[in-house]
C-alpha cells in the first residue's frame, strides 16, 4: 500500500518538522525524530499531541488507525494501546508518562511546575484526573451500555472545578500547565460525548476557550477531532 506522507501547516514559515504520515508503513524508530504513534481521535494520544505542538521542537506523528490496528503496537506497548512514543531507542507508552518525557528533554516552555512540591501536587491531581475522569472516558469512547451514569459522574466532577476558574486563568493559576494539556481533550470532547454542562459551569466553559485558542492546541487537532466541535 502506498505511503501517504501529509506535511502539515506551517512548513513554510517554520524550520520544524511536523510530519503527519497517514496510511502509514509503521517502521518502528527507523529516524532520529521523536515519533509519536497516535489514534486520531483518540483523547490520551491528544494529550500528547498537544505537548509536542506546544514545545514546537521537531517531531513526526504518526496516525494509528484504531479500527485496523497494527499488530506492531502490541510489539512496542505491551498493553497494545495508543499513544507510544519512539525516541531512538526509547519506547514509551501511557500519555502523562510521554508527556513528562518530552517536557524533561525540552524545557521550554516548561509545563511542569520547577519546584518538587508544586510538582508532586501537580502529579497528584494527573492521577485524580485520571481516578475521576478519564477512567470514565475510556467508558464513553467504548459507549458502553453504562454511558449514561458515566456521563453524569464526569459532569458532576467537571462542575466541582468550575470555580476555580473565577479566580485564575489556569488549572495551576496564571501559566498553562501539563494539567490543562490533561484536562483539555476531554474539555474538547464535550459535546461529542454528549455531556452537557450548566450555566454555573460557565467559568470552566471559558477557561476550555482559552486552552482551545492557544496556537499549540489548534496545531494539534486532527481533522477528526476538529469536526467533534461546532
Ligand atoms: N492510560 C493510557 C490510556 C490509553 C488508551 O486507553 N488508549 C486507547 C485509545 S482510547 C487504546 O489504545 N485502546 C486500545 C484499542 O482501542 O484497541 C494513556 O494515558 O495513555
Amino acid at each position: 500500500m502506498a505511503k501517504v506522507v501529509q506535511l502539515m501547516g506551517h512548513r513554510e514559515v517554520s524550520p520544524r518538522v511536523r510530519r503527519v504520515v497517514r496510511d502509514s508503513d509503521y517502521s518502528w524508530g527507523g529516524n532520529t525524530m521523536m515519533n509519536l504513534y497516535s489514534g486520531t481521535t483518540d483523547p490520551f494520544s491528544h494529550r500528547c499531541r498537544i505537548v509536542l505542538y506546544e514545545k514546537g521542537m521537531d517531531f513526526q506523528v504518526i496516525d494509528v488507525d484504531m479500527l485496523n490496528k497494527p499488530e506492531d503496537i502490541a510489539v512496542i506497548n505491551p498493553y497494545n494501546r495508543v499513544p507510544v512514543l519512539v525516541d531512538r531507542d526509547l519506547v514509551l507508552y501511557e500519555s502523562n508518562i510521554i508527556n513528562e518525557y518530552i517536557d524533561e528533554r525540552f524545557p521550554h516552555p516548561q509545563l511542569m511546575p520547577p519546584d518538587p512540591i508544586m510538582r508532586a501536587r501537580a502529579r497528584q491531581l494527573l492521577f485524580t484526573f485520571e481516578q475521576e475522569l478519564f477512567s470514565h472516558v475510556i467508558g464513553l469512547e467504548k459507549n458502553l451500555k453504562a454511558a449514561d451514569k458515566l456521563r453524569m459522574h464526569v459532569r458532576d466532577r467537571l462542575i466541582e472545578l468550575a470555580p476555580i476558574f473565577a479566580k485564575q486563568k489556569y488549572m495551576l493559576a496564571e501559566e498553562f500547565s501539563m494539567l490543562d494539556v490533561a484536562i483539555a481533550p476531554l474539555l474538547w470532547r464535550l459535546e461529542y460525548y454528549g455531556i452537557e454542562l450548566p450555566k454555573s459551569a460557565a467559568p470552566l466553559m471559558k477557561y476550555a476557550e482559552r486552552i482551545f485558542s492557544r496556537q499549540g492546541f489548534i496545531d494539534a487537532l486532527t481533522p477528526s477531532e476538529k469536526v467533534m466541535r461546532r
